[in-house]
């Protein structure tokens, strides 16, 4: 099941080390089980201003998890991606574990880690965490500003530009840092009960995919290659999902 992803190799080496981090802790702290994606679109292909553009998809899911994503795309020589979004099943007040990084001839442009909450504030235990490591805290040379639907993102969300490789690994360090936090405090909060909490982070996920569906710097890749249509449904059937209804409708 833990096999590198294809694609992996030609990455950018942040990209490649991010992802062989992710399927690591992911492999040592979840029981994992497969998650089907619409079929056709597990691996995909398509041309992006004349170059191959290459799409490898990895879906689990695992208790807590309804969905743990991770993808990596490539562009010919000019645009390597990493995007992994893990999804909580909705009776559990957890956040959304995000990461992007998006790397243009082998410099890194952007690069972004977040747990996001479905709450109005991120739970007590992550709080106490995410203070302690200091992230939002941390010095950068370049923070990168938030585009207007970032309103999702918690004030721990990290977002640079890494301005040389020790940068680079301060990255992927907090990156990890935030993924064990998560794996660790997702097994030990429990879920609930009340039918209007679960409501309620439903919501909140669903808010987190609809403001995402917002990015248009990812749809318009996406619609280069592939067209407006093939944009919205990846979009919204991969990228950001929306988890079935908890309630009867
Ligand atoms: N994203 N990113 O995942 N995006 O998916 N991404 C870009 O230097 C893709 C997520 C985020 O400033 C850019 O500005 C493609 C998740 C933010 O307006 C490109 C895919 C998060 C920005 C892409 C993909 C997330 C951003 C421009 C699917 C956060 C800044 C690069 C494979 C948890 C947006 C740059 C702005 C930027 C592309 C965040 C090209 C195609 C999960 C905030």
């Amino acid at each position: 099941m833990f096999t590198a992803p294809a694609l992996q190799a030609q990455l950018h080496p942040l990209i490649q080390r991010l992802s062989e981090a992710i399927l690591e802790i992911w492999g040592s702290h979840l029981a994992l089980a497969p998650y089907a994606l619409p079929e056709d679109l597990g691996y995909v292909e398509g041309r992006l201003e004349g170059e191959k553009l290459q799409i490898e998809n990895r879906c689990y899911q695992g208790a807590p998890f309804r969905k743990l994503h991770l993808e990596l795309a490539q562009a010919g020589q000019s645009l390597d991606i990493l995007h992994c979004v893990m999804f909580p099943q909705p009776q559990y007040p957890l956040p959304l574990f995000g990461c992007d990084i998006v790397a243009g001839r082998g410099q890194v442009s952007a690069a972004i880690v977040d747990l996001s909450p479905v709450t109005p504030t991120l739970p007590d235990p992550y709080v106490q965490e995410l203070e302690a490591l200091g992230a939002h805290l941390a010095p950068f040379q370049e923070r990168r500003q938030l585009p207007p639907w970032g309103t999702i993102f918690s004030p721990y969300c990290l977002f640079i530009r890494p301005g040389d490789e020790a940068e680079a690994d301060r990255f992927l360090d907090f990156a990890r840092r935030y993924l064990e936090i998560h794996c660790r405090l997702a097994q030990q909060i429990p879920p609930q009960t009340d039918p209007a909490q679960i409501l309620a982070h439903y919501q909140g996920q669903q808010r987190y995919c609809s403001q995402q569906q917002q990015n248009d710097r990812t749809r318009r890749v996406l619609e280069k290659a592939f067209g407006p249509a093939w944009a919205e449904r990846y979009m919204s059937t991969v990228l950001f999902d929306l988890p079935p209804s908890p309630m009867p409708i």
